[in-house]
């Protein structure tokens, strides 16, 4: 008998044909009522694949009590209860290193399109406002910039080899400061943006992150300075960025990430001087494929009693 798991993301479709042909998938997007199909399920179900945004919710784990396995298709854990899934001997896996490298180079990317303002170029340019002879406004210098990084996991890492290329002048801010780093700790996140033209924040989400980038440190980024967000919407204070953002206390912003994904908030959908992505750092076709392949080896690995391979809890 094949397992039956319970798929609350969707993957790409070869990932999927792999996930049926191994197990019995259940897909509650395509109900119409998705608690209670899952409610019906029960104890059926020994397996969930979901994402890391949207993770697993304690309601959804409760109407499951014969789960035994969370893979998560990402790297971040903050959306699955980990003291709850140990306390009742679930395990849990994510999906890290594969999709470090894409997740840099969008954080690369979005300072790039906030700081050289790409997206109003693209506009200026489609609305033929260039072959009407019009102006555009300068843009800002990214090389040999102040660069500070919120989080020197892999992640923060990688976008700081990345910045070297840029000849920038790279700190970061993290609980302790690493020895086989190059670049300068700084202990506090404030005196961080207030040191640097653009803030990268590459922290993990969870309760000791929750809002760290408030009011001011934003007010320390400056009216030049530009905030990127490929973290978690969480680590920032999301209303205190859309006021800095319309009082022009803070120069502009690169997110990938929000507080209540899909819902962006409105004020930032008007602002020009913000750059926004759908929550896509790790949204390669080679990335995802990978991802999913790690999802379906801690799967099998969990199924056949063998030791996994990404382990979390
Ligand atoms: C993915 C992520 O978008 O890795 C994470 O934690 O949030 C992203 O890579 C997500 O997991 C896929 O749904």
């Amino acid at each position: 008998m094949k397992p039956e798991i319970l798929l609350l993301e969707a993957m790409m479709p070869e990932l999927e044909a792999k996930l049926d042909a191994a197990y019995i998938v259940h897909r509650p997007d395509s109900a119409p009522d998705k608690a209670a199909f899952i409610a019906a399920l029960g104890p059926a179900v020994r397996g969930i694949v979901t994402g890391g945004g949207i993770g697993v919710s304690n309601a959804i784990a409760d109407a499951l009590p014969k789960l035994e396995i969370i893979a998560i298709n990402g790297v971040g854990t903050d959306a699955v209860d980990l003291s709850r899934a140990k306390a009742h001997g679930v395990r849990v896996t994510n999906t890290p290193d594969v999709l470090t490298d894409d997740v840099a180079d969008l954080g690369m990317a979005l300072m790039l399109a906030a700081s050289r303002q790409i997206p109003a170029g693209d506009r200026f340019v489609r609305d033929g406002r260039w072959a009407a002879r019009e102006s555009l406004p300068l843009a800002h210098k990214v090389t040999g910039k102040k660069l500070g990084i919120l989080g020197m996991g892999r992640i923060g890492r990688a976008i700081g080899k990345r910045a070297e290329g840029f000849g920038m002048q790279i700190a970061y801010t993290d609980i302790r400061a690493f020895d086989d780093l190059p670049y300068r700790h700084v202990a506090n996140l404030p005196d961080l943006a207030r040191d640097s033209d653009i803030l990268i924040v590459a922290a993990s989400g969870g309760a000791q992150s929750r809002g760290i980038v408030n009011r001011e440190v934003m007010d320390a980024l400056g009216t030049h300075g530009i905030l990127v967000n490929v973290a978690r919407g969480s680590v920032v204070d999301e209303p205190a960025l859309v006021a800095a953002l319309q009082a022009g206390t803070l120069g502009g912003a690169g997110l990938d990430v929000f507080a209540d994904e899909p819902n962006v908030p409105r004020e930032l959908l008007a602002m020009g001087h913000v750059v926004l992505q759908p929550h896509r750092a790790s949204a390669t076709v080679e990335t995802r494929l990978a991802m999913g392949e790690l999802v379906l080896a801690n799967l099998a690995a969990h199924f056949a009693g063998e030791s996994l391979a990404t382990p979390v809890v």
